[in-house]
This record gives C-alpha cells, structure tokens and sequence, in this order.
C-alpha cells in the first residue's frame, strides 16, 4: 500500500496530500501541453483568415481549426479543471483523495482518448470541427477517443466528490464547505449532466461511423449535442468563478460579500443551464418560436444573472477588504493599490472585466431570438465565445497557475518580470481579437470561412471594406495573443523544468486542521463580509449602461437589415 502524506506549504499554508498533488501536477502539466498544440494551430487558423495572408489551403484550415477546437476547448480546460476539482476538494478540505488508484485510470482515459482523437484528426478524415454534426463523418476513432475522455473525465468527478465524503467523515472542516469547494461542486454536478448528454448522442454517431446503424437525425443531434456543448460551458464559468474567488480570498483575504447569495448563485447555474442550451438552436426549424423565446429570452436571464451576481460580489469584497485595510479615500483607492504587478492577480482582474463586457454583453445580445438573426453563424459567434472561453476561463486558469507555481510545483518562477507583462499582453490583445471580431461578424463575415473572398464561387458578394481591414486585425491581434500564450508556456514549463526548487515544507503523516492565521485561510472558511462597496457598484453601473446601450443599437440594426418601410 502506498503511504499517505500531507506535505504543508510553508508560502501558503495549504496542505498537500501526496497522491492528490501528484494527480494534480500531472493534470495541469497535460493541460499545458493541449494549450501548447492548440496554440501553434492557432497561428495556422489565424494566419488563413487573415485576408492578405490566407496561408492554408482548404482541406488543411478545417483540420487545423478542428484540432485547434478540440485541444483547446476539451482538452486544455478539462485536463486543467481535473486539476483543479483534486485542488478544491483534497488541497482545500485539507483531507486525503479518494481512490487514487481509480483517479490514475481517468487520467489514463483521458490521455488516451485525448490522442487517439488527435491522431484521428491529423489523419485528415475528421475534419469535422468541434461540434462534429452529422451528417458529416469523421473516423471512429475520433469520436472513440472523445467517449473514453469523457468517460475518465466522468470517473474524475466521482473522485472529487468521493473526497468530499471523505473529507466529511474525517471531519477535516468545520461547518459548510468553503465556497471555492462549493463552486466546484457545482461544477462537477453539472459535468455529470454534461457528460451524459455527450454520450447520449456520440455513443450512437459513434454506432453509425462504424455502421452498425444507419442514421442518426441532424436536428435531433444538434439538440442533444448543445445540451452537451452548452452545460459543457457552465462547468467552465462554474470553474473559473470558483478561481475568482479563490484569488480574491488569496490575494486579498476577501471574504464573500454574502455566502448566501453567492451559493444561491451558483444554485441558479445548476437549475437553468439546461434551458439556456436552446440559444445554439435559435436558428434551428423543428423548434417552435415560443419554445425559442421563453428559454433563451427568459430562462437563460437567470443563469446570466447568476454570473452578474458573481461579478459584482467578488469585486464588492475585494473592496471591502481593500477598504478594511484602509484604502478608504474617494471610490477607487482600493483598486489602485491592487497588486497590478502580480499576474496572479492582474489576470483574474482583466479576467473578470472582459468576461463581463466582452463575453456577457454580446451573449445575452447574441441569445436573443431576434437579434441572433443578424450574426447568426458569423465570425461575431467566434468573437464572442473567444471573450468566454479565452479571456474568461483560460486567462483565470493561467492565473491560478501563477499562484500553484510556487505553492504546488515548488519552483520559483524563471522571469517575474515577463510574467508580470504576460496577463496584459494576453489579456488585452484578446479583448481586441473579440472585439473585431465581433465588428467583422456584424458586417456579416461568416464563421469557418476559409476564403472570405469566395473566390471563384459562382455568385460573388461585394464586402464593406471594413470587413478585409477588420480581419486583417482579427490576424494581427491573433498573433499577439498568440504570442502571450507563449509567454505562458515558457514561463510555466521553464519553471518547473529550471525554476530554483523551494522548499517544500513539512511533511507528516496526519492531516492538519487549517490554522485560522494562514494567508489562504480565507478561501478555505464559511463568512460573510457584508455589502459597502460604493466603488464596486459605480462600476456595476457602468457595465448596466453598456449593457443597455449595445442591446438597443443591435434593434436599431436589426432594423436597417431588412428595408421594409
Ligand atoms: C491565442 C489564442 C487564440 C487565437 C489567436 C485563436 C484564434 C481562433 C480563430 C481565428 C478561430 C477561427 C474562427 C473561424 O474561422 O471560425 C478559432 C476557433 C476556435 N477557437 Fe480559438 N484561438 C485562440 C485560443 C483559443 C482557446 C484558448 C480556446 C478554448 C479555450 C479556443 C477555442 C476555439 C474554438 C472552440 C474554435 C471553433 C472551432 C470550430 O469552429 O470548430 N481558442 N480560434
Ligand atoms: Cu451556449
């Protein structure tokens, strides 16, 4: 049998379990390794649509922009959050993991399926994109290699909440769980949803590509699909919250501004995100336009409202703590004397901003019957799930591991200066990238294009100029970012591989209760903070403003598309 051992970290306080630290190093260093490939597809996707550039040909830019998609969307995040589930239940609840041995076999599942649906791609007969929508065929393997990821990752979310009961019986806590672990249940509640609607509908795509059934409906499979895709999505925004406020109890000791309110956030995550999967459909016959409207228009308002209230109670408490430290003078001293030099924390911040305006505001534009008409399958649709899926989830996740650095890989980080910059490069170069983006779709430039041009296609479309001019800067912010993103992998790869090793602190053989004075006792306790946060809501007002604003001028357009007056 192997031993147990707790290892507590003498920069953090927190507590590693041995098993559990090494499932969570190898989970996040695959999940950088999928960024990497990602990535460097990413200059191919980029590079193609850009228009004077346009390097790939055809057949080349779809299987690029698939494995791009995949490694990206599945890969990268899912390895990440395996990471981060053995984080919030093991490391937090200060308690050992669950059936190591079972968590090893769905890291193997998950390793294998994640490379035979690469290597299924690479072969160039999967093409399919991301969503893979029958008709369309790929090889086998790749939706094999989809179904044994998804299952490892299944079996992941049954080790975490197997923790948590252990966690519970050997009384590691005292009280409720903290809310970084009560956000990742949530999570993880919603993964299992997910991965069975994933199954439901690739288990039998998977029976027609190797012919033991002969079709599978197009519309049925889009509707099963989006309640796979979607809720896939509110497993990230649940996961990235989570790392919200577990930066803001780290970086600043800030407790929740209302436990109750932020649970009944999450709650509200749980109990619409089903409903809100139907604003993929919106374009979609078969459905009636009332079905469309009540759950896009107003069962998606809840889940939307979940995020806003996160948004402004995470900031609201970091002011608060800010102000009890005496950053008292005028609305936003507290946010100046932010650590703007820790990436760990410049990250969350230009996280939390461009997932709100950018990510949020052209969603619930995006979401609404109407409005979806006008962007409907456009590069806008890009635009928009690049704010949610880059600047939201994947710039949180880098800057949780800016903090696990030292704390879980014990290594000083190679070049504080560079990861300083990192974030703001990153972050602010794909707040552009959206950005244009979405003005390119809103001129109708359509999604997955290889040739924006259409050039020799029998009936030719004259574009705005603006349209060549602003995907010309779709190229030059892609390769920013890009370029960010390699800061990432440098740094984070070279300082495991050359970083000073640290001192990894105590070892013993009995876990520990957490001890009241440690710096990240915050994110592993139960309280509130109370709710005096003039600054925070100053800013709540402007995102309001914008909101409102941007929704109307889309009616406007939508108006001037169709000259009937
Ligand atoms: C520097 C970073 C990145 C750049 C420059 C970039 C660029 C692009 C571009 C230009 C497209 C193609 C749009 C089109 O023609 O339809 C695309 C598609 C996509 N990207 Fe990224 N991307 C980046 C990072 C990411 C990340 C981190 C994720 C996920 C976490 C992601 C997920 C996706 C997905 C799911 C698609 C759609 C694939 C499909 O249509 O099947 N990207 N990306
Ligand atoms: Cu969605």
């Amino acid at each position: 049998m192997t031993t147990t051992t707790y290892r507590t970290c003498p920069r953090s306080g927190l507590q590693f379990e041995s098993q559990a630290e090494k499932l969570m190093i190898v989970n996040a260093v695959t999940a950088v390794v999928a960024l990497l490939v990602g990535g460097i597809l990413a200059i191919g996707v980029v590079l193609t649509r850009w228009p004077t550039i346009h390097w790939l040909a055809a057949d080349t830019f779809y299987m690029v922009l698939t494995a791009h998609g995949i490694d990206m969307l599945i890969f990268w995040i899912i390895f990440f959050e395996m990471a981060v589930l053995y984080f919030c239940s093991s490391t937090l609840l200060r308690c050992r993991i669950a059936t190591p041995k079972v968590a090893w076999v769905a890291f193997v599942l998950m390793l294998v399926g994640a490379i035979m649906n690469n290597v299924a791609v690479f072969q160039g007969s999967s093409s399919v994109m991301m969503t893979s929508y029958v008709p369309m065929m790929a090889d086998p393997t790749f939706y094999l290699g989809l179904i044994l990821f998804a299952v490892g990752a299944l079996i992941g979310c049954f080790v975490f909440f197997g923790t948590l009961v252990i966690a519970k019986r050997e009384k590691t806590y005292q009280g409720s769980v903290p809310l970084v672990t009560f956000g990742a249940i949530t999570a993880a509640i919603i993964a299992v949803f997910t991965i069975a609607s994933g199954a439901i509908i690739l288990i039998p795509t998977f029976l027609l590509s190797v012919g033991v059934i002969s079709s599978v409906d197009p519309l049925i499979y889009r509707t099963i699909w989006w309640a796979f895709g979607h809720s896939s999505q509110q497993i990230n925004v649940a996961a990235h919250i989570s790392i919200w406020y577990a930066v803001a109890a780290i970086a600043f000791g800030a407790k929740p501004m209302s436990e109750r309110v932020s649970r009944g956030a999450f709650l509200l995550y749980i109990l619409f995100l089903q409903l809100a999967s139907a604003h993929h459909l919106l374009a979609d016959p078969g459905v009636s336009t009332a079905w469309k409207v009540v759950n896009t228009s107003y069962f998606m308002y809840f889940a939307v409202l979940a995020s806003m209230i996160h948004g402004l109670t995470i900031p609201g408490a970091i002011e608060v703590a800010q102000r009890a430290k005496g950053y008292n003078n005028g609305l936003f001293e507290w946010l100046r004397k932010a650590p703007w030099g820790n990436p760990v924390w410049s990250g969350v911040f230009i996280s939390i901003i461009g997932f709100g305006f950018l990510g949020g505001i052209s969603g619930v534009m995006m979401g609404t019957e109407q409005l979806n008409m006008i962007i409907h399958n456009t590069i806008y649709v890009p635009g928009h799930f690049h704010a949610t899926v880059v600047v939201g989830t994947t710039l949180s996740f880098m800057a949780l591991t800016y903090f696990l650095i030292p704390v879980l890989f014990r290594r000083e980080m190679i070049n504080p200066g560079l990861a300083k910059l990192q974030p703001y490069l990153f972050g602010f170069s794909m707040y552009f990238f959206c950005l244009v983006m979405m003005g390119a779709g809103t001129l109708g430039v359509s999604r997955r294009h290889w040739d924006m041009a259409f050039n020799g296609a029998p009936m030719a479309y004259e574009w705005p100029g603006a349209a060549y001019l602003l995907m010309g800067l779709v190229g030059i912010a892609g390769i920013a970012a890009i370029v960010g993103g390699a800061i990432y992998i440098y740094i984070t790869v070279g300082s495991l591989l050359w970083g000073k090793k640290l001192n990894g602190g105590s070892v013993s053989a009995n876990f520990t209760p957490i001890p009241p004075t440690a710096p990240t006792a915050a994110a592993q306790s139960y309280g509130s903070a109370g709710f005096a946060a003039p600054g925070t809501f100053v800013l709540a007002m402007v995102f309001l403003v914008s909101f409102v604003l941007y929704y109307f001028i889309n009616w406007k357009y939508l108006s001037q598309v169709w000259g009937l007056s």
